[in-house]
Order: structure tokens, then C-alpha cells, then sequence
């Protein structure tokens, strides 16, 4: 995979500029770093292989060479963006569906960040964002895909099992044309991200939907619930008992209930 390879891959596509490292510490921190030199909206930072990838709160995110794709690509952001930041992160997971779905794989989306193939991680998305004050200036829709099987941490405790394109499909995928595929996508879906239909898609793209989940929360006592859907502020509708719990993005991992 080389830079001229990619750019091929991507021709025809509206970018504002790509950039590839063979090796990097984060795609986002590159992103960020390029943000604020003034990058244009859609610029794409791709690594073959980051040695500081990062998913929340400092969790370590792995992208060994020549195994996964792991994009970070900056936005900047139009109204509805500015208004609902939380539907970015819906973008990213959305595109990484769609781009499966075209793999004829059906995957799904672990509120509020990871993407499933058969229950297993194949995906991370650790939006990110600068702001003066108020105001959005940029955001960084950061990506983590395992295409091959050897993206997928091997001896290491991991918070989820996880899985690869080629490991479900088997059978091999290029990383160029996935690339492509999730990039086109996530250009589809970016147009209609303040629509209602959006939403809905999001959605309808929700592992567990109507299923007894667990939240756990950290520093809080685990909320045992039943998913109901979305808000449109991208919050997760719980049924817990007798009423009906809004949950808001943060520090929180969602685990199958009985
Ligand atoms: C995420 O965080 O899943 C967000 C991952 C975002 C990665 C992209 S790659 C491009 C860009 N540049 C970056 O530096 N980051 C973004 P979280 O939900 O916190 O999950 C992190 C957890 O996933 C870790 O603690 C591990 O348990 C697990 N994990 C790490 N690497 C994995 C992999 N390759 N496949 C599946 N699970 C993994």
C-alpha cells in the first residue's frame, strides 16, 4: 500500500487533501496537528501502521503494519455538525456499515462507538474535536478497521472479542478499495447527517436494539435496561423498569444483558 495506490483508490472522490505515513503515532494527533496549520474540509490522514493509536480514555488502539486501515479524516464542520458534534461519531460507524454491507457483511453498531461483524469488534471510531470557545473549528472522525486477520490484538486482554473483514468474509479484501468504500460512504451519509433519516439509520444500525443491555459507567453502578433506540442528540433511550433513561455519550461500555 503507497500513497500513489491510495490516491488512485480515491480519485473522483471529494477530498481537501490526503496524507500517508508508512508509520505514525496517531492518525488523529496528525489530524489535529494539520487541522490547525488550516487543512481543508475532507482531509484524510491514513497510516499503515500507528505506534500510539488511541481509542477512549487513553486506551490503546493497535494498527500493526499491513493489516487494517486507520484514517483520521478532518471536517470542518457545516451547521448541523455544529449543532449535533455526538452525530459525528454516528458517521463514522455509519460508513464502516455500509462499507461491510457491501462486503454483503451485516454489521452493527455498538452504541456509541464500536462497529460488529457476528458480535465481535471490527471497528473503532474516537472522534475528536477543536474548539475556540464555542465554536467548532475542526473536527477528526478517527477510524480503526481490521481488514486482516493479523490486525487483531493477539495475547493481549481485550475489552471485547474481536474480528476482521477478511477473518468473516473469508476470503481476502484490499485495503485500497475498502478504503474507498468507507470513504464514499461516509461522503453519502455526511450529506444527509442532519436529516431525520439520518437518525433512523443510525438507528436501525444498533446492536442490541430492543434487547436487555448493561451499561456499565465508570464510578456509577452498571444500569441494567432494555435498548429502546436513539435521540436524536445521539443519546441512547433505555428502558430501565418503569421509565425510560436518556443516556449520553460519555465514558460508558455497553455489554449484552440477559
Ligand atoms: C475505540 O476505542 O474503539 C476507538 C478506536 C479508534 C481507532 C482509530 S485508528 C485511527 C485513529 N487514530 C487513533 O489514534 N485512533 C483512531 P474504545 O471503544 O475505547 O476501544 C478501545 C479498546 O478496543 C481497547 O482497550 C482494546 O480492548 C480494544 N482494541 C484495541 N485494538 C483493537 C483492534 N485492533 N481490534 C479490536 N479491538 C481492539
Amino acid at each position: 500500500m503507497d500513497q500513489a495506490e491510495l490516491l488512485a483508490a480515491l480519485a473522483g472522490l471529494p477530498l481537501g487533501g490526503f496524507r500517508f505515513y508508512k508509520s505514525v503515532g496517531s492518525t488523529n494527533d496528525e489530524a489535529l496537528r494539520w487541522a490547525a496549520q488550516g487543512a481543508s474540509d475532507i482531509s484524510i490522514v491514513l497510516a499503515d501502521e500507528q505506534t500510539a493509536g488511541r481509542g477512549r480514555s487513553g486506551r490503546k488502539w493497535h494498527t500493526p503494519p499491513g493489516s487494517a486501515l486507520a484514517l483520521s479524516i478532518l471536517v470542518r464542520p457545516t451547521a448541523a455538525e455544529h449543532d449535533e458534534p455526538a452525530r459525528l461519531t454516528g458517521l463514522g460507524a455509519l460508513a464502516v456499515v455500509q462499507c461491510c454491507r457491501e462486503f454483503g457483511l451485516e454489521a452493527s453498531i455498538k452504541w456509541p462507538n464500536d462497529v460488529l461483524l457476528g458480535g465481535k469488534k471490527v471497528a473503532g471510531i474516537l472522534v475528536e474535536s477543536d474548539w475556540s470557545g464555542n465554536t467548532l473549528n475542526a473536527s477528526v472522525i478517527g477510524i480503526g478497521v481490521n481488514v486482516k486477520a493479523s490486525a487483531v490484538p493477539a495475547g493481549v486482554a481485550l475489552g471485547f472479542p474481536a474480528t476482521s473483514l477478511e477473518g468473516e468474509l473469508g476470503r481476502g479484501v484490499s485495503r485500497p478499495d475498502s478504503l474507498r468504500r468507507l470513504v464514499a460512504a461516509l461522503v453519502e451519509w455526511r450529506r444527509r447527517l442532519g436529516t431525520p433519516e439520518f437518525v433512523q439509520a443510525w438507528e436501525d444500525a444498533l446492536a442490541f436494539h430492543g434487547k436487555p443491555v448493561i451499561l456499565a459507567r465508570d464510578g456509577e453502578p452498571p444500569l441494567h435496561g432494555r435498548l429502546l433506540g436513539l435521540e436524536p442528540d445521539g443519546s441512547l433511550r433505555l428502558e430501565t423498569g418503569e421509565t425510560v433513561t436518556k443516556v449520553h455519550f460519555g465514558e460508558i461500555h455497553l455489554r449484552p444483558g440477559q
